[in-house]
């Protein structure tokens, strides 16, 4: 079979807005997985990322037709549900025949903003083993609905078949995922922060225990923790270190989850000679001194942690299973290694006042970051928090959007104050944060490590975002990430 796989994504300017210049756009691991999976069973596959492909909606549809696919698959987060369907609308209006397919984050959780006459299977889950159960299916005459885990077929404009999320047992069984024979690799560019002259994405686990209110993932990939072996994570890198990557972001959920694993990877790359540069995300509760100088001394530059709020109340109610008091020795302990400390701090929680916000904002900008992120609270449906959200605040129409992709009228708001004060608040914290004199340091630090070209981007991204926004704020809005 012949397949093509999409991430719908906006360009960068309608995502990131004025901080275009800082965008990310690495390869969307989600889909290289299934492309993995097809390739090692034979069949073409063709992976396009809309943004970095440059292709608009219409050249989508001509490079299918001239290509004449017999799958077109489409990976769904809530930002890009709607450019999805969408697109498959188009595709089906035009070459019925094909055959629709959606996966992703989003269906997994909601199937049923999905259900369109437009799409014909949707996986609910992970999909490296599905995929080639689907084909095989349709290969075999396509029945009334397949009888496999999480796959929903449409069938006289319902969808049929097993609603359980599939998740694969175990990771060291899938395919190498070799992004090179996927993507034009050059044309993907990293955050602007990030050290190192080429830089990859890659993920050792899937899974998380944890119960945070306002996260999704343990819905999505299970509460069961699923990982590479050290070994297989490392020959992941190393099969990358040839190709002269010098640096990784690893985006498993929280990196440090078992302890062990991450202290013999560290070793497995200084007993291999990697010599590379890596950052990762994690929680404030799970590094220890001993840990932390191990990663430093493997490549670790820079760890984003989840503090989420100064505030107990509120990181109690968010269950994230630590305190405040541990964010804070957290901070100080990566610190104290020699790793820079990053985290994200929603604004506009449920049942945060305006001054509980200032409190953290303040905090921030007193304690050593490298970075922070204030982005502005969206409850997501599937989270537990959704719920909370239906007693503390409402959903009003406005001006401000959710996020530009979903098309989504209606806005949540806190109780406790206006989505005006909060837009004002995010717009303080990030000045507050980013241009004060205390900053100087961290901003020389990150710098000296860039490569010049990277150096420019980041400089053009700032005077864009702090500068060009403010005298013209519709020319240089803030994008729908950074909203
Ligand atoms: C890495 C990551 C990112 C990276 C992605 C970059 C990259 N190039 O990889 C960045 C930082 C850019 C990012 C951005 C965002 N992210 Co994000 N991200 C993740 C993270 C941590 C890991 C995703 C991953 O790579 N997983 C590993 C792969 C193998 O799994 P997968 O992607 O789920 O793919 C499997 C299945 O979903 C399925 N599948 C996927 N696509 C398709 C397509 C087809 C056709 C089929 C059949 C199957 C299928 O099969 C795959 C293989 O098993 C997840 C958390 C998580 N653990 O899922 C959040 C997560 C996916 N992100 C989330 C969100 C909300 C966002 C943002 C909207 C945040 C924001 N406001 O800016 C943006 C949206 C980006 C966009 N363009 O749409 C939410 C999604 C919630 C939702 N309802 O969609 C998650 C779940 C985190 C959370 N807090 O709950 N993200
Ligand atoms: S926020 Fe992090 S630790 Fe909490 S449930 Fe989500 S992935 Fe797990």
């Amino acid at each position: 079979m012949k397949v093509l796989l999409v991430n719908p994504t906006g360009s960068s300017e309608e995502e990131y807005g004025a901080m275009r210049k800082a965008s990310t756009e690495l390869p969307q691991l989600g889909l290289a997985a299934i492309a993995a999976s097809l390739l090692q069973n034979n069949h073409e596959v063709r992976v396009i990322d809309m943004n970095i492909d440059q292709h608009s909606n219409d050249s989508l549809l001509g490079h299918i037709k001239k290509e004449d696919y017999d799958i077109v698959g489409f990976s769904i987060y809530v930002t890009t549900l709607r450019r999805a369907l969408l697109l498959s609308k188009m595709v089906k209006q035009q070459m019925p025949e094909k055959t629709v397919i959606i996966g992703g984050p989003h269906v997994t959780l909601y199937p049923d903003d999905a259900f369109s006459e437009d799409v014909d299977y949707i996986f609910l889950g992970e999909a490296d083993h599905s995929i080639l159960e689907l084909i095989e299916y349709m290969n075999n005459g396509n029945g009334e609905a397949p009888q496999i885990t999480g796959l929903l077929k449409r069938v006289n404009g319902e969808f049929k078949g097993d609603t359980s999320t599939n998740l694969v047992k175990d990771m060291n069984v899938l395919p190498k995922i070799e992004l090179d024979k996927m993507y034009d690799l050059s044309r993907f560019y990293p955050p602007v922060h990030i050290r190192g002259k080429k830089v990859m994405n890659v993920i050792g686990t899937r899974g998380c225990p944890y119960k945070c209110t306002f996260c999704a993932v343990a819905e999505i990939n299970g509460v069961k923790l699923r990982k590479l072996t050290p070994e297989n994570f490392i020959d992941q890198l190393e099969y990358f270190v040839k190709q002269g990557y010098d640096s990784f972001i690893i985006y498993d959920d929280t990196f440090t989850i078992d302890r062990k694993r991450a202290a013999a990877i560290a070793k497995e790359i200084l007993a291999r000679r990697l010599n590379i540069k890596w950052n990762c995300f994690t929680r404030v509760d799970l590094i220890t001194p001993e840990l932390l100088d191990l990663m430093k001394e493997s490549g670790c530059y820079h760890i984003m942690f989840g503090c989420e709020s100064f505030n107990e109340k509120t990181v109690q109610k968010l269950k994230k299973g630590f305190t405040v008091e541990q964010s804070y020795k957290g901070i100080e302990m990566t610190n104290k290694a020699g790793i820079m400390a990053a985290s994200s701090f929603m604004l506009g929680l449920p049942g945060e006042t305006k001054e509980d916000m200032l409190h953290t904002i303040h905090e921030v900008c007193r304690l050593p970051f490298s970075t922070a992120l204030f982005p502005i609270f969206e409850p997501y449906k599937g989270t537990n928090i959704y719920d909370d959200c239906k007693n503390e605040g409402k959903w009003i129409k406005s001006e401000f959007k959710n996020n530009l992709l979903t098309d989504q009228e209606e806005i949540w708001v806190p109780d406790t104050c206006s989505r005006e004060e909060i837009e004002e608040l995010a717009k303080y914290a990030f000045q507050s944060f980013y241009l004060r004199p205390g900053y100087i340091p961290f901003l020389f630090k990150l710098l000296y490590h860039l490569p010049a070209s990277r150096k420019v981007r980041f400089m053009n991204a700032g005077f864009d975002y702090f500068f060009l926004s403010r005298i013209m704020p519709k020319k240089y809005s803030r994008g729908s990430r950074y909203r």
